[in-house]
């Protein structure tokens, strides 16, 4: 017999053991859920951006009964079905750290979603001084490195209200993510896209040149015609643990187009001879830091390895 107390709806929102569901009839409020403990059991845990079946409880509240397949998942930020995932680094302060690009982006090709980087903080690009240096820098070195890739970069500055409109249309009808350290403005960008969002933000550290992790839950914020863009609280640690050695080069999209013409099938791009990506190495046509980083993965991966 169906349960008429069976109803569908989104998790928007995790927060301290409740998970806030959007009943898929609009104009509510979401209603404040715990999950059914079976899924402790099992090992499972509901993300935001998962669609459930739920059901009310008398004093208002609901339970997570189901969890529906999902068509995709991160573990970090943690959050289901999320269609496309922006790489939020700022240009300075802190600093673009390009290693952590690359692992983003190695989790990303993995994850098997679309990706666009976004470079925020774009108005300190015309500092004077140092910082307008680096700055300047950083913004050359995407361009000229990872768009020939074939990512999407956008240049924003949620300070002065720039870039955010094809930024803006990019979320459009589809559930992305906003993910990158803390501090670059990830918070600051969705109040700038969205009129009468006002996210808590917060000035980084000057003392650790890092940010002070303001946000602290996932959060779906309704963005613009059918967008939902997932705020997530800024992390610079992200390890491999779903990834595997061999499947690290083919999330290196130089690495998947290339290794086909290697001479050797498996090959590690390393130290092999008749290596693809070493001749285009050499030749200029691999970026060094993207191999340096590479093999720097694949240490850890390896070391990773042996500890356990
Ligand atoms: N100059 C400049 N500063 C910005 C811009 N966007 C954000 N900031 C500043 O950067 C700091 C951090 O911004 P947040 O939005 O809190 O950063 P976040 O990425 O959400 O950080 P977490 O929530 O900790 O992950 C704040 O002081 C903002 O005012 C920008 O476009 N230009
Ligand atoms: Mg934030
Ligand atoms: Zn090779």
């Amino acid at each position: 017999m169906p349960n008429n107390n069976e109803l569908n709806g989104t998790i928007v929102k995790a927060l301290a053991g409740f998970y806030y569901v959007q009943p898929e009839i609009r104009q509510e409020q979401p209603i404040q859920c715990r999950a059914r403990g079976i899924f402790k059991k099992r090992g499972e845990s509901p993300l935001v951006g998962d669609r459930v079946v739920y059901s009310l409880t008398d004093n208002g509240e609901g339970t997570v009964e189901q969890i529906l397949p999902r068509s995709s998942e991160l573990i970090r930020p943690p959050v289901a079905n999320i269609e496309l995932a922006v790489l939020v680094f700022s240009v300075t302060e802190p600093e673009l750290n390009f290693q952590l690009l690359d692992k983003f982006l190695v989790h990303i090709e993995h994850a098997g979603l679309d990706t666009v980087i976004c470079l925020s903080k774009s108005d300190l690009a015309s500092a004077e001084g140092k910082e307008g240096e680096s700055a300047r820098e950083a913004l050359r070195r995407v361009r000229a490195v990872y768009e020939p890739l074939g990512y999407e970069v956008f240049e924003t500055s949620s300070r002065l209200s720039e870039g955010c409109d094809p930024l803006q249309q990019r979320l459009n009808h589809r559930l992305s993510v906003f993910a990158g350290q803390s501090g670059v403005g990830k918070s600051s960008l969705l109040n700038a896209l969205v009129p009468g969002l006002t996210l808590e933000t917060n000035a980084i550290s000057n003392r650790l040149g890092r940010g002070k992790h303001t946000t602290r839950h996932v959060e779906l914020i309704e963005t613009g015609i059918g967008g939902f863009v997932a705020d997530t609280p800024g992390f610079s640690q992200l390890d491999f643990e779903e990834l595997g050695i061999e499947d690290l080069s083919y999330c290196f999209r130089e690495m998947r187009e290339l290794s086909p013409s290697c001479k050797f099938r498996g090959c590690t791009h390393d130290h092999e001879p008749g290596c693809a990506v070493l001749d285009a190495l050499e030749a200029g046509e691999v970026d060094a830091g993207r191999h340096a980083h590479y093999l720097a993965f694949m240490e850890e991966m390896k070391e990773k390895k042996r500890r356990y």
